[in-house]
């Protein structure tokens, strides 16, 4: 079947371009095409200027390319259409091409599903395609490129070529088996499922850096009532976002809002101030702050300077304390503190840079073991429990059967990350996030 829609951002625009894919799609594109250019010469991979014509009216003059299979996004025989980036236009060209039956709209992301399963790319590539879309950060950005190149997928064949040398040695054993021979003693053998469970570990690990790259840092401002976090959140955004008065309580709901510091993207929160309360509202937003407080990368602890001799404690893992109001009350502050003045802006940018640092080392520069994707981290936490089931029954010296069972579900494990064992059901979930025309 042929697929056809906008590939461009719907609405009025310059241009939009129009996508067509399947096989036959070239020959029912060149229908609606009057350009003689086309009849008499036509060659893919080249630029037709034409007017498009549908049962006798001219809907627009258009540009339009055309690809075979070996030299398209999708790996299938395509068309564009770059007409004038009007939505009526845009309706009346793809009303024309469906009212051929051999053409229907396509799916969200049916594009890239097709290049997908016509072998153009694996699973991680095409699920960076998605990624570099939605990427609001310089960081994000570097993530979804570098596993769009393939970077995330060469290290996980390294991975996979490393269990099947694996299997091929055991199976090796297992067809002399009645000779008594051992090739590769036991230790030896757990030492290289060991090996595998560490580079997979590795990678499980590198989900929290990747999440930063891919997500950004999430900052809780906490701390009790009055103390100026939101202050502290206009100060951040350069804009008088929230609301700010001198009555203590006066942020009740959690606001979130973004900016970008030095390429990484910081998920602000302001949070309603920590207090006993007897309102209600008062209450359920207080409720409120302290799950974000659960769920940030930092905790800025927003502390009024005027009255700092009790410091609360605040449980969290990365609490940065934040002495505000220094313009009133100048106090000098230790390690992993910092004085600033909302009114006067004193001490902010130093702010930004502290937030950063205490969560990305410095210099740190993208690795392909960065993974960002929450199906990613679950199913190699999957194949690594699958290795340390190998692992068990290497030492208690199991049958090569037993342990060549093991290392394929963990094999099969891992093929889910690239696509090679995913489920359908999984794939189309995957694509049906992914925007129409994609
Ligand atoms: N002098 C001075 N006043 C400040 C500073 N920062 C905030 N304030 C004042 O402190 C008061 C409380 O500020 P908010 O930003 O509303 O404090 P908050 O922590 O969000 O308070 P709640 O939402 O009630 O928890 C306001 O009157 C601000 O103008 C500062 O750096 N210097
Ligand atoms: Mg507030």
């Amino acid at each position: 079947m042929i697929i056809a829609a906008l590939a461009s951002a719907p609405g009025k625009a310059g241009i939009s371009v129009i996508r067509v894919s399947g096989k036959g799609s070239s020959g029912i594109v060149k229908e609606f095409l009057t350009s003689k250019q086309i009849t008499r010469k036509f060659e893919y991979n080249r630029l037709y200027f034409s007017k498009f014509y549908n049962e006798g009216e001219l809907i627009d003059e258009v540009t339009a390319v055309f690809f075979k299979e070996d030299r398209s996004y999708t790996g299938e025989e395509s068309a564009e259409i770059y007409c004038h980036g009007s939505p009526l236009v845009v309706k009346k060209i793809l009303e024309a091409l469906y009212e051929d039956k051999r053409v229907r709209q396509a799916e969200p992301g049916e594009f890239t599903q097709r290049r997908f399963m016509n072998g153009k790319t694996d699973l991680v590539q095409a699920e960076a395609v998605i990624d570099m879309i939605n990427a609001e950060s310089d960081a994000s950005y570097t993530a979804s490129r570098e596993q769009l190149e393939g970077g995330l997928s060469a290290e996980l064949k390294k991975i996979n070529q490393m269990l099947i040398d694996l299997i091929s040695v055991l199976e090796l054993e297992l067809d002399f088996a009645d000779e008594d021979l051992e090739f590769t003693p036991k230790n030896e053998i757990a030492a290289k499922v060991d090996n595998a469970v560490e580079v997979i570990n590795k990678f499980i690990e590198g989900y929290k850096k990747g999440r930063i790259f891919k997500d950004g840092i999430k900052v809780a401002l906490a701390g009790e009532v009055n103390v100026g976090k939101s202050s502290l959140m206009n100060r951040l955004l350069k804009s008088d976002r929230v609301i700010v008065t001198d009555i203590a309580g006066t942020t009740r709901d959690t606001i979130e809002e973004k900016i970008e510091v030095h390429g990484y993207l910081l998920r602000l929160f302001d949070t309603a101030g920590i207090r006993e309360t007897s309102d209600l509202i008062e209450s359920e937003g207080i409720s409120r702050s302290k799950k974000i407080l659960e769920a940030a990368d930092i905790v800025l602890q927003v502390i009024d300077s005027v009255n700092a001799e009790i410091v609360p404690h605040i449980k969290a893992e990365n609490v940065i304390k934040v002495y505000n109001k220094c313009d009133l009350k100048d106090l000098s502050v230790g390690e992993g503190s910092i004085k600033i003045s909302c009114k006067t802006g004193q001490g902010i940018e130093e702010l930004k840079d502290l937030i950063v640092r205490a969560v990305i080392d410095e210099n740190m520069t993208y690795q392909p073991y960065y993974i960002s994707n929450l199906r990613h981290l679950n199913i190699l936490k999957d194949t690594s429990a699958k290795l340390e089931q190998a692992k068990v029954s290497i030492n208690e010296s199991q049958t090569n059967e037993v342990v060549i069972l093991d290392l394929r579900q963990a094999l099969d494990s891992l093929g889910e990350l690239t696509g090679e064992t995913t489920s359908l059901d999984i794939i189309n979930n995957i694509f049906s996030k992914f925007c129409i025309g994609k």
